[in-house]
């Protein structure tokens, strides 16, 4: 009996110690196992991008992408709202759904956001705006911002103009000035829009219309012809982007017109926001386009380095400012001073693809 015993103790052990080692050699060679135990290795972060109407927003885009890589430790789900905020909050959902660890947006407009802002607080998910602003009731509803400082890239591109016109001895109302705008609703329109009809008021500069250009070149040509068979006397053109910039340009010598910074002598004057877009650089260097003021699209390591500190438990700023610096080829104006700060004129840099 005693023996009989033992030997059936020994036999349980004995299964124990297979089904174990069975099941230790099956997570490793199991494929589903394997998917699962990676997965918990990476961090998700899911971005919500607004769209693709723009060379800058290109950049953003391949930032992003460039920088949450499986070899940095991340999995990213790229989702393009395709310039629309119900896209926008759809992919916020699907992402709460996912139970991703982070998540990242860039808002097509600023408003409209608090419901879903909402929703992914109360799933724990942290999220970070970046580029354009989010206009909410409570600031709480979003972990942090990274970005640009649109009003200041309005009030660098005016002043440039307030400084090379007084250097010139144009006279203020002298200066018509047209305003090729953003989307309407955008941080980057609401900022580059208001720097420029602030000074405008300053200085009685003749602004004689803000018409949105959706920061596309086909819209900016467009808006561009028609503004020009409304005025017969613009002589400067205030793009708010270097994409829509191009196409005032295409739209301005289609009419027989010459662009350049010489609007004593009958050219019209371009001015534009970015310094990404290749095209819009060269022109720079030809006096095609006066003054650029720069807008850096280059967020993904800024981002990068966000979560990194929110994964140490730490807290980030709140609103982080990227610097950004002005362009242009004319050497009628060499430093200019808003807010306090001196900003020296440059040539673009322009990186071969
Ligand atoms: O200037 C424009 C883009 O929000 C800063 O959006 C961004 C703007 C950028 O389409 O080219």
């Amino acid at each position: 009996m005693k023996k009989q015993s033992l030997a059936m103790i020994v036999i349980a052990l004995l299964c124990i110690l297979v089904l174990s080692f069975g099941n230790s050699f099956k997570s490793e060679s199991e494929p589903v196992h394997t998917e699962i135990a990676t997965t918990n290795e990476y961090i998700v972060v899911g971005f919500s991008q607004l769209g693709a109407e723009s060379d800058w927003r290109s950049a953003n885009t391949e930032s992003m992408k460039s920088t949450f890589t499986v070899e940095n430790g991340y999995k990213l789900i790229l989702e393009d709202g395709q310039q629309k905020q119900a896209n926008q909050i759809t992919a916020i959902r699907t992402f709460i759904q996912q139970e991703v660890d982070y998540i990242v947006l860039a808002p097509v407009t600023e408003t409209g956001w608090d419901t879903v802002l909402q929703e992914a607080k109360d799933a724990g998910i942290p999220v970070i705006i970046v580029d354009r602003m989010v206009d909410v009731s409570d600031e709480d509803l979003f972990t942090c911002w990274v970005g640009s400082d649109f009003e200041l890239e309005g009030k660098k591109a005016a002043e440039w103009l307030n400084r090379y016109a007084k250097a010139k001895g144009i006279a203020s109302e002298e200066l018509h000035i047209v305003n090729i705008q953003g989307t309407i609703g955008s941080s980057a329109q609401i900022g580059r829009t208001k720097g420029l009809a602030e000074t405008a008021r300053t200085y009685g500069w003749d602004l004689m219309a803000e018409v949105a250009g959706d920061f596309t070149q086909a819209k900016g040509k467009e808006v561009m012809e028609s503004l020009l068979r409304r005025y017969d006397n613009i002589n400067v053109v205030y793009c708010e982007n270097d994409n829509a910039a191009c196409g005032a340009i295409e739209a301005i010598e289609a009419a027989g017109k010459r662009v350049g910074s010489d609007i004593d002598k009958g050219e019209i004057m371009v001015i534009s926001f970015d310094g990404v877009k290749k095209e819009a650089m060269n022109y720079v260097l030809e006096d095609k386009i006066s003054f650029i003021a720069e807008c850096n699209p280059l967020h993904g390591p800024r981002v990068k380095a966000i979560i990194e500190l929110l994964k140490d438990g730490q807290i980030p700023e709140k609103f982080s400012y990227v610097d950004e610096q002005i362009f242009s080829a004319n050497k009628t104006v060499k430093e200019i001073i808003v807010d306090g700060m001196a900003y020296t004129v440059t040539l673009p840099e322009i990186v071969e693809e």
